[in-house]
């Protein structure tokens, strides 16, 4: 569009809190004065409340989104791996370990991983946290580092560099301080604008709805995946999305060094049947999205193969070697029947809490379980706090399993501060036991919104923005 003069902050920040379109160009001008600090903090607080108001129009969300893309590097992969590269995000939740499996799990089935992943904050985990509590692994690598590891090994899970999307970390910081976390354009340019600098061809996001979600209603929860997948589709990714349940805890085990463990088991073809559903499941939307599977169903049947057989676990260890884990160390975690603790800190104290009455378990609350694990060093209550990596707890029983008075249902791993009473009667409430008869959980996953148009392992362009539901 032809454009004399930008329009100045006062009146691009009036433009939107009167509830008016932005043009390209407007959305660009912001999005470069942040990137470059000439724009003033209140200034930038105030669009994204106008915005946090307002919301915007697909064609500015789109804007937003290639601004903040275009803020820093675009990461570019040789012409070999055209059509290999992919990558999963999850809105995050209590014990989601999935894309420890995952990346390598995808790598032995000949994708290319380039997996940015963030920190925990409150009582969410962080990819990275966990894999840093295995002793050398480094989340910093330069852009020369990851295409060698992902030509040698095809997966690395790192953080995110200074170069890639400047303008997301600055816009997040003060999304922040300013109670506009929960927008819905912000939150998808923010989530899309990372996964389209990593030049995808297939991405799969993991939206969480419930108790322990960011997005209590599955209602609320499938208008921000329709917004994401939709976004992705413009921004030329072959995006879906799976809307999956997050009331209890992914897996039995929860906190950093424990997940790291039971990522493992997942990875030698045991653990429990939540994560590697999940695993499978989002990988073969993955491997099917990027043409190496015919269907979803085939392309979970691959990824389930590369956990039973070992090769996802033998590039999971690649992986750690190539970021800095020593190969005695990695190996001692891949070895079958590895003694963990030989390697990971074991907290200094473990308490076992027996159920307090007879029945069946109903739910298992994840947000206290979390809540509580925050209190004792697990998560940060700001960025760059430091976490304590051993702190954790182990779900002892399953839900819509029958259990009498005095069942061991909870191994709590701490170390100072200690567990106090507060939190035992905490722990305590959220193991939730009723009469009814015993029953056995059903798939966390939902709801599936693919792109219009999509033919699995076919070659037809996806042939727009919108989407459709598979009801599970
Ligand atoms: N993760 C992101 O990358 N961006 C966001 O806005 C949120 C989570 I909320």
């Amino acid at each position: 569009m032809a454009y004399g003069k930008s329009l100045s902050f006062p009146e691009l920040i009036r433009k939107k809190r009167d509830g008016e379109t932005l043009q390209r160009e407007d959305i660009k001008h912001f999005i470069q004065a942040v990137t470059q600090g000439s724009i003033q903090d209140c200034q930038i607080g105030a669009f994204l409340m106008a915005v946090r108001l307002c919301g915007m129009e697909p064609e500015e969300m789109l804007s937003l989104t290639l601004e903040m893309m275009s803020s820093g590097t675009v990461l570019e992969w040789p012409e070999r791996w055209h059509g290999l590269v992919v990558d999963k995000h999850s809105t995050g939740g209590v014990g989601d370990k999935v894309s420890l499996p995952l990346a390598p799990a995808l790598a032995a089935c000949g994708c290319k991983v380039p997996m940015i992943s963030g920190r925990g904050l409150m009582h969410t985990g962080g990819t990275l946290d966990k894999l840093e509590s295995v002793p050398g692994f480094s989340v910093h690598q330069n852009a020369e580092q990851i295409w060698k590891i992902l030509d040698e090994v095809g997966c690395c899970i790192i953080g995110q560099t200074e170069e890639l999307v400047p303008a997301d970390k600055i816009l997040y910081a003060m999304r922040d301080v300013t109670a506009t976390v929960d927008s819905l354009p912000l939150i998808t340019s923010s989530v899309i604008c990372k996964k389209a600098a990593e030049s995808l061809t297939a991405l799969v996001l993991d939206v969480k709805y419930g108790s322990a979600a960011l997005y209590k209603t599955l209602d609320s929860a499938r208008e921000l995946a329709q917004s994401l997948v939709t976004v992705g589709n413009q921004m030329g990714m072959n995006t879906a999305a799976l809307l999956t349940k997050m009331d209890c805890p992914i897996g039995r085990q929860i906190g950093n060094s424990l997940e790291v463990i039971e990522s493992l088991e997942c990875l030698k073809g045991r653990g429990p049947a939540d994560l590697r559903e999940l695993v499978t499941k989002t990988g073969g939307y993955l491997l099917c999205m990027c043409q190496r599977a015919e269907t979803p169903e085939h392309g979970s049947e691959m990824i389930a193969e590369t956990l039973d057989t070992g090769s996802a676990l033998r590039k999971f260890q690649a992986m750690l070697e190539a970021q800095g884990v020593k190969h005695g160390v990695a190996e001692a975690l891949c070895a079958g029947n590895g003694d963990y603790f030989q390697v990971l800190r074991h907290a200094e104290y473990q308490e076992v809490l027996h159920a307090e009455k007879e029945g069946t378990v109903e739910t298992i609350q994840a947000l206290p379980l979390a809540e509580v694990l925050h209190e004792l060093g697990a998560g940060r209550s700001k960025a760059g706090e430091q976490i304590n990596p051993s702190v954790g707890a182990e779900l002892l029983v399953t839900v819509g399993e029958h259990i009498a008075k005095g069942t061991p249902w909870l191994r709590m791993h701490y170390d100072l501060p200690r567990l106090r009473d507060g939190q035992r009667h905490t722990l305590q409430a959220a193991l939730v036991i009723s009469d009814c008869p015993p029953f056995t959980a059903g798939s966390r996953i939902t709801e599936i919104l693919t792109p219009e148009g999509m033919r699995w392992g076919g070659t037809e362009e996806l042939s727009s923005a919108s989407s459709q539901h598979i009801q599970i």
